[in-house]
């Protein structure tokens, strides 16, 4: 994420760039509805899905996945695993295995590897056998 005050002939580019964090901060709220697209676990499991850095760019990325119920207790001991693939045919998908850096937090590092949109799958499976399945859109990665 640019720091450096931009002058004004970038202010195109700077409202474009908000609108995509916009999307993708959605995106995020929307995972972390209950129901929105759960489509295994039901309604009763939390799957939030943050990714940084925003706006996205080639490289490495860190995908956050926080898994909590209903009473918004984590859950721990999940295996998540995250798969990134661009909208266009061809392209090799590319796959993390997400740790639990803290109880319910899972994280994975994904390496985007080309400019242009994405699609985030996080699946897994909870402590108690039950799976989740998530998709997040991840528009606009931006050049490296
Ligand atoms: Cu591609």
């Amino acid at each position: 994420m640019q720091l450096r005050v931009a002058p004004a002939r970038e202010s195109d580019l700077r409202g474009l760039m908000a609108r995509r964090w916009l999307l993708a901060l959605v995106a995020a709220a929307c995972a972390a509805v209950t129901g929105c697209h759960n489509t295994t676990a039901g309604p009763a499991v939390s799957v939030a899905v943050s990714i940084i850095p925003q706006p996205p760019r080639v490289g490495a990325s860190t995908v956050t996945v926080k898994l909590s119920d209903p009473s918004a207790k984590p859950l721990t001991g999940a295996r998540v695993s995250v798969e990134g693939d661009m909208s266009h045919p061809g392209m090799e998908p590319v796959f993390a295995k997400a740790s639990e850096a803290e109880p319910g937090n899972y994280v994975a590092h994904l390496q985007l590897t080309m400019p242009g949109d994405w699609v985030i799958l996080v699946q897994g499976r909870l402590a108690d056998g039950r799976r989740i399945d998530r998709q997040v859109d991840l528009k606009g990665v931006l050049p490296g």
